[in-house]
């Protein structure tokens, strides 16, 4: 892969977390572009002191260490751009599965992309029924040292997708039967996770190239809105100080969710939310 940036792969058989590894790695200095893959996670993390599952082998759990030079208030985007570069990844897969149709009338945000797949703003990849096939998590860490040495901040952006688990539904804990959903069963057959690794890394540096660029921000902040399956949707925003009910309406430019409540837009900061999700 000439040119990009993301040619340090370090690859782990078994890594409690590959975020936790890179953040320890930038504390040291590390430069950007340094990506872990691993095999398998022992405590695979998600968002909020949560867990992200997939047994040995079967997924892709990728780290890249990003040192963008970004406003505090733009680097909610480093999300958006690893979750764009996952959406052209599969979209270059050509897998062409049925992409679970029959279902319930989810939007297909993939319009466009080539992907069976969306975005649910502001960090889950999910199918046309909703059901999650990745999840990004950006963790940053803004002590001196990590900065040092001529580095901006870094931020780790963590992705896991499922490719080969689950096989179907009785492959998962209860608790995620119907809502977890791999590449495996919208391609009903087994994918490759090398191609979608060299998909992966291929499609990050014109992605996070655009973090950098006031023109890329608007570029990563509309190819968002055009892959969002949360527009239109109905949704609680749960911040730290209170909740709200509306409707998301679209993306800013800066990629910030628009959700409309008595009348009111409002514009929502990923780094604000605790969670959104469809009213019940
Ligand atoms: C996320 O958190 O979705 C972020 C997941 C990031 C995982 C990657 S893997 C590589 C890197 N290294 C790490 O240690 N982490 C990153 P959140 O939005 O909080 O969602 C977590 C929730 O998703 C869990 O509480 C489960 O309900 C659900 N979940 C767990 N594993 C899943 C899976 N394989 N597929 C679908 N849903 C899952």
């Amino acid at each position: 892969m000439p040119q990009s940036r993301f040619a340090d792969v370090r690859r782990f058989g078994s890594i409690d977390s590959t975020n936790r590894y890179l953040l320890d790695e930038a504390r040291a200095g590390a430069p950007e572009g340094v990506v872990a893959v691993a095999d398998h996670q022992t405590a695979g993390r998600g968002r909020l002191g949560r867990s992200w599952e997939a047994p040995p082998g079967a997924n892709l759990l990728l780290s890249v260490l990003l040192r963008p030079v970004l406003d505090p208030a733009d680097r909610h985007l480093a999300t958006t751009a690893v979750a764009l570069a996952a959406v052209d990844a599969i979209g270059a897969l050509g897998l062409g599965g049925s992409g679970g149709s029959g279902g319930s009338g989810e939007t297909e945000g993939s319009d466009g992309l080539g992907a069976p797949v969306g975005i649910k703003w502001p960090n889950d990849l999910v199918d046309t029924r909703g059901r999650k096939l990745a999840g990004v998590l950006a963790e940053t860490d803004l002590l001196p040292a990590s900065g040092t040495g001529g580095h901006p901040a870094p931020i780790v952006v963590g992705i896991g997708i499922n490719v080969n688990w689950p096989d179907g539904d009785a492959d998962l804990p209860s608790e995620l039967r119907g809502l977890a959903v791999s590449l495996r069963m919208l391609a009903e057959g087994p994918v490759d996770r090398e191609e979608l690794l060299v998909n992966l890394l291929a499609a990050l540096h014109p992605r996070t190239a655009d973090l950098g660029l006031p023109a890329g921000r608007r570029r990563l902040s509309q190819d968002l809105l055009a892959a969002c399956t949360t527009i239109g949707k109905s949704v609680r925003v749960d911040l730290a100080d209170g909740s709200f009910e509306g409707t998301a309406t679209g993306i800013t430019p800066e990629g910030h969710l628009l959700v409309a409540s008595d009348g009111v837009t409002r514009s929502v900061v990923a780094g604000d939310v605790v969670h959104v999700r469809p009213r019940s």
